[in-house]
């Protein structure tokens, strides 16, 4: 009786583990922490930069090796868990749209456009100045 008990304990110890797994944040790339917008000075993976909030201005903004954020991003994923979009922009203050990634998405860096210049606005890639993240996922995004 005892072993049938625990058991049974097991079995729905088990089942209700089996029951949260996909409570588990939906939206998350493996790439970026939880709840934070990443950015990678080459592919994803590579050196990151995690936002937790909107930044209009990259300048103040490092890698962990030291290298400036700020027309430095390759390429880019979202692990938002509140359903917003990562939108990057060219200029600071969020002037010039840049390319965006929906909750849950990344986009690699031969998915973006670079033409081998840092910030001179050509391409897409070691572009971008400032983030802002908007609320919902858009058609026009990387996902
Ligand atoms: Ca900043
Ligand atoms: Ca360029």
């Amino acid at each position: 009786m005892g072993n049938t008990r625990r058991f049974f304990t097991a079995a729905v110890a088990a089942f209700m583990a089996a029951a949260l797994w996909p409570a588990a944040p939906a939206a998350a790339d493996p790439s970026c922490p939880p709840s934070h917008h990443c950015g990678f000075v080459l592919g994803i993976g590579s050196d990151r930069h995690a936002f937790f909030n909107s930044d209009p201005d990259f300048r103040d903004n490092y890698f962990p090796s030291g290298v400036t954020v700020d027309n430095n991003i390759q390429s880019a994923s979202n692990s938002s868990s509140g359903n917003y979009r990562s939108v990057y922009y060219y200029g600071y203050n969020y002037s010039n749209y840049n390319f965006c990634v929906n909750p849950g998405g990344r986009v690699e860096s031969w998915e973006l456009s670079n033409n081998g210049v840092r910030g001179d606005y050509i391409g897409q890639a070691d572009e971008s100045g400032s983030l802002r993240m908007i609320v919902g996922a858009s058609a026009a995004c990387f996902s």
